[in-house]
């Protein structure tokens, strides 16, 4: 297995930025942030990882293995739009999309009129386009907005900005370990968060949708079966067993911890960042990284239309 970093199909890196810059000091904290929106994991042994023939094995899913987790909180669902708009107000923070002037979105969401303004696709993944302006309050460049998506998951947010989010929230990003074995809701080496089956029977005897990924053919036609074919609402679809919302698809989740993909994951290569969970374009043909133990890793200040976060604490 190499140590090199894999591009994942459906996170295009956002190369060139100017230059890195320096994520400013966050001078205010969150009033008293509490654990309200968060659900108090208490830890253990677990089994992480993957070896099954699902897996890309270049990604460094497996092998499975018995790792052991303090207890912890977790934030129920992804970090809002309106919980990082307070964010914003309280701080005066300039997300890395908005200093560097553009972010990647999804090329059919991007209207006639953005089209003009792009700095083109993707060398990596051809469907992302360098939307000028586009950013978290407008993930589809000028002209959209969130006054509907209030309780969407914040997009457009690079690793750097989630930590200063952290910080301001008196909070941290999950490590790999926490988000997965969160993920899992004391299931046992499960595909998903709810099992095995990626649509299981619901009440009614017919296939249930668990979570918000690509249906048809990647990338041109999303039949949006799940209801959706941009973000939903965080707490859409039922949670895990340990009642978090939206463990796959919808948005991928920064990680705290540096991508690597030895079996022991270790690095000392902060060139990338773990990134969890899948997102709203994630397809079997294509991608299958909805699954718990699916991972990739992106560059600290790449911001797209389908990456976002949750915070945890470890505090009791
Ligand atoms: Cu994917």
């Amino acid at each position: 297995m190499t140590e090199e970093a894999q591009t994942c199909c459906c996170l295009p890196e956002s190369q060139p930025r100017l230059s890195s810059t320096t994520i400013p000091l966050i001078m205010a904290s969150a009033p008293a942030e509490d654990t309200r929106s968060m659900v108090h994991l208490t830890g253990g042994t677990f089994l992480m990882g993957s070896e099954g023939p699902e897996i890309w094995k270049a990604d460094g899913e497996g092998p499975i293995r018995e790792v052991e987790v303090a207890p912890f909180w977790i934030d129920d669902c992804a970090v809002t739009n309106a919980r990082f708009a307070a964010f914003i107000e309280a701080t005066g923070y300039e997300t890395e999309a908005e200093r560097f002037g553009w972010s990647y979105v999804f090329y059919k969401h991007v209207s006639a009129a953005n089209k003009d303004k792009t700095r083109g696709y993707s060398g990596e993944a051809n469907w992302w386009l360098g939307v000028e302006g586009a950013m978290w309050r407008r993930p589809e460049g000028p002209g959209s907005d969130i006054k509907k998506r209030l309780d969407h998951p914040v997009v457009h947010v690079s690793w750097n900005d989630a930590q200063a989010f952290c910080q301001w929230a008196g909070k941290q990003l999950p490590t790999e370990t926490q988000w997965e074995y969160a993920a899992r809701g004391g299931l046992v080496q499960q595909l998903y968060p709810w099992g095995n089956e990626l649509t299981p029977k619901g009440k009614n005897g017919k296939p249930e949708h668990r979570c918000n990924i690509w249906q048809g053919k990647f990338p041109t036609l999303d039949t949006g079966q799940d209801g959706w074919t941009n973000t939903a609402p965080v707490k859409t679809f039922k949670p895990n067993a340990f009642g978090l919302y939206q463990m796959s698809g919808n948005t991928w989740e920064w990680c705290a911890d540096p991508f690597a993909t030895n079996p022991t994951r270790t690095t000392t290569n902060l060139s990338r960042r773990v990134v969890k969970g899948g997102s709203f374009l994630c397809h079997v043909s294509y991608c299958n990284r909805y699954r718990c133990a699916a991972r990739t890793g992106n560059t600290p200040d790449s911001t797209t239309s389908h990456t976002g976060f949750r915070c945890i604490r470890t505090e009791a």
